[in-house]
Order: C-alpha cells, then structure tokens, then sequence
C-alpha cells in the first residue's frame, strides 16, 4: 500500500496512534485533552479503523449511535460515563441529555460524517447485516437536521459554534457578539494541557457556556428564529449533501430507493448555490441576524465535497493555491490555512483562526478528487502525508514552521493518513 518511501513508518504509528487512544468502547480523539466521543471525530476515526480492523471499526459506529436520541440527533459528544475530566461535561449538559440507550451526551450535534464513513467502510469490506442494523438510525438523524436545523434558504443552520466543528473560527464572530453574559461560573479544562494562546479566548468560552445555558433553558429545543446563536453554514452544509449521497448508496445496497436522500442532497446543493461569491470566487456563510462580511476561510472551498462540476472549481482551486489566501507562501509552506492569510482575523497558531488541519485536507482531496481534479487531489494527498511525515500526529499545525499545535498523538489525523495511504486518489470520479 505505501505510497511514500516512509510511508511504511507513518502508517505503523498511525495504527498505534489509534491503539493508544482506544478506550475500549470508542477511541478518544487525543490521549488527554478530549476524553468522550466525538461525533465527527468518530466518523473519520471509523474509516481510518476501517483500513486495519473492520470489527472494531463497526464497533465504533455503534458506540456513538449509543448517544442518538429519541428524535433522531446524534450528538456532538456521547462521554459514555457520567464523570469525565471535561467541561462542559455531563452536569452541565443535564440529566435530560442522554442517548436512548440513557448514555450521558451534550445536546447539540456536529458535522455529519457518518453515512460517508460507513460507505467507505461497506465498500472495502461489505456487510449488508451491518447496514441493515445502522442504516435506519442514519437516516432518522439526515431527517432531524431537515426537521430541526433548516430556515428558509435551505442551507444547514447551526445553533452553537461546536457543532460546526470550527469552534472558534472568525466565521461566527460576529454572531457571537450578540450572545448575552454568561450567568454561571466555571472553570475551563480545555487550557490544562494545551497553551491557552491555542485555544479559544474566555469571551468566546463564556459564549459557548451563554448559549449552552440558553439551550438548556428551552429543553435543547429552540425555534430557530428565537436562538441565540445562528448561521447558515456552508460547511455542515457540504458535509450533509454529501453524506445524504452516501447515504442514498447504502440503502440502493439494502435493495431501497435512495432517492429521497438524493433529492435531499441536491436540495442542499441548490441551496449552496445561492452561497456563492463572485468577487470572492468563494462559497460564504449565511448570517441570519447581521449582514457584516464573512471573514474569508477555508469553509468556502469545501462545497467540493458535493462533487462540483462548473466553471467555480477553477475559482476554488485558484483560492486553495493562492498564497495570499490559503495557499503554500514562501513564508508559510504548509496550506490551506484554515483563514485566508489576508484576512485581518488570521492567527497562524491559534486553533481554527489560520492553523492547517489534517481532517480538513482529508475532505479537500476527496473534494477535489470528486470534482474532477484527481491531479489537484494528489498533490494535496502527497502534501498532507508530507506535513505528518516530518511534525508528527497533532491535532493541528502551523502553516509556517509546521511545528505540530494543540493535543498531541491525535487520532483523527492518524485515521486520515491511513486513509490517505491506502485509498490513493481516483481518476475518474465525479
Ligand atoms: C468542543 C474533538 C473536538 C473536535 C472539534 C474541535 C474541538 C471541542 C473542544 O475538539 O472541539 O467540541 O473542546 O474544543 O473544534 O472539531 O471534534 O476533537
């Protein structure tokens, strides 16, 4: 399978990246900084697992369906004990969060990867008794997000910057400033083993903690229209048109019609079509409440994912290779930074506001490779591969030095750079 003339070594500490981190239950996202199960992290946990242990890999899936509720949510975090080293853990969450299973969760969701997950998984190593037990609680959460997170355009609205998955992105600035004060104290757990100038500022923390306290209020069951917090988002909105097509596939494979889970994608996709910005040459975020500019990130480029086929994909490309922008520079190699460098909100080395992220370049080459360009894909692949090769499993880097940032041994990226090795970039997809 290797690809690279190191890529024996890079896979063997990627699988005992994984190892390591495996709780028993589910595998941790890092060894110490996050210790439940992470919905998105689970999703591309489950297809790096896929390449080395299909039992195991089914079994994580099943772990964080453990979490799904009764209407259909799968949440952002399934902690599978009631006491963790985490806040906000279960208490804060409350006794009303919990899987059906009565396994303690949060109460919101996150980027929907899942059905794309168990698709790759089903194709390197089919099983229709396993789809036939997981699809079903697939497609009860595609619904909910129909039912519970659409406003009028048609785009994903997300209610809190973690389900987005890019916490503190400049993307939600503006609609954070009109969070009101936190009402409760508490103490952050996130800072004691990553340097706080990685990690969220106190007054984005102390909104998170507003609006989860304004969530919890209203029984984690908000009209939109009364939320605190909205956004329209292109990136959860990429991610679920393309799982609704993966999803389409895996009930095509029980022998079903996928066609409502079709529509319900190229729904998605008409909607990212109003998102688009000529001037720009970049998708952008809708701000429901405010009509200030969204600062330029690396959300913009991942409607890909959907399998773009129009004059745009040269659009985004030149955005993924422009070195003012995302691209590699002569002062900063390592790319697509998470924010545009000439952006005024571009950090290099704090979390999601400019550091480079190996999960996101996963969906940049498979977004590029089902756009119709497997030679872009490649040199993002061979690139990705690269930064791991010489900085290590981190959860992300910076795009300067590639010095590896956040928690260390992280295994999101472990299970991309398998996926990268052993799933080369196809030609011909689209
Ligand atoms: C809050 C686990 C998660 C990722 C998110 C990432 C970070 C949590 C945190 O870690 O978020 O959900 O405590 O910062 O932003 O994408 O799933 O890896």
């Amino acid at each position: 399978m290797p690809v690279l003339p190191s890529s024996d070594v890079l896979w063997r500490d990627a699988v005992s990246v994984l190892e390591s981190n495996d709780s028993g239950v589910f595998v941790k996202p890092g060894p110490r900084q996050y210790p439940g199960q992470w919905n998105w992290d689970a999703a591309l946990i489950t297809i790096g697992l896929a390449h080395i242990d299909p039992v195991r890999a089914r079994d994580e899936v099943r772990s964080l369906l453990k979490g799904q509720w009764s209407n259909g949510m799968v949440p952002h975090i399934v902690f599978h004990q009631a006491t963790v080293d985490y806040f906000p853990g279960p208490t804060t969450w409350g006794a009303s969060s919990c899987g059906v299973s009565g396994v303690p969760t949060s109460a919101i969701t996150q980027p929907p990867l899942l059905a794309t997950a168990v698709r790759i998984l089903h194709e390197l190593h089919p099983s229709t008794d396993f789809l036939e037990e997981v699809v079903p609680s697939l497609e009860r959460w595609h619904r909910w997000f129909q039912g519970r997170r659409l406003d009028g355009d048609g785009l994903v609205t997300i209610i809190h910057p973690w389900e987005s998955g890019m916490d503190n992105s400049p993307r939600f600035d503006s609609a954070l400033r009109e969070v009101p004060p936190v009402t409760t104290e508490f103490s952050r757990r996130d800072v004691v083993h990553v340097p706080p100038e990685q990690r969220p500022s106190d007054a984005e923390y102390e909104a998170y903690v507003s609006i989860l306290e304004s969530l919890r209020a209203c029984g984690y069951s908000p009209a939109l229209s009364e939320a605190e917090f909205l956004l329209g988002d292109v990136f959860l909105t990429s991610i679920l048109s393309r799982a609704e097509d993966d999803l389409a596939a895996l009930h095509e494979v029980l022998g079903a019609p996928g066609t409502e889970a079709r529509s319900r994608s190229e729904s998605f996709m008409a909607a990212l079509d109003g998102c688009w910005n000529e001037d720009r040459g970049l998708f952008v975020d809708h701000e429901r409440r405010r009509k200030t500019p969204v600062p330029i990130t690396v959300a913009g480029i991942t409607p890909l994912l959907t399998g773009l086929d129009t004059p745009r994909v040269a659009r985004l490309v030149e955005a993924l290779d422009d070195p003012q922008r995302f691209g590699p520079a002569p002062d900063a190699q390592w790319y697509p930074t998470s924010v545009a460098k000439s952006d005024p909100s571009f950090q290099p080395r704090c979390y999601w506001r400019g550091p480079v992220w190996a999960n996101v370049n996963w969906l940049l080459v498979r977004g590029l490779e089902s756009s119709g360009r497997p030679e872009r894909a490649e040199a993002l692949r061979m690139h990705t591969l690269d930064l791991v090769a010489r900085h290590g499993y981190w959860e992300y880097y910076d795009p300067r030095s590639g010095q590896g940032l956040g928690s260390e041994n992280f295994s999101w990226t472990a299970a991309v750079v398998l996926d990268l090795i052993a799933r080369p970039v196809s030609p011909t997809q689209r």
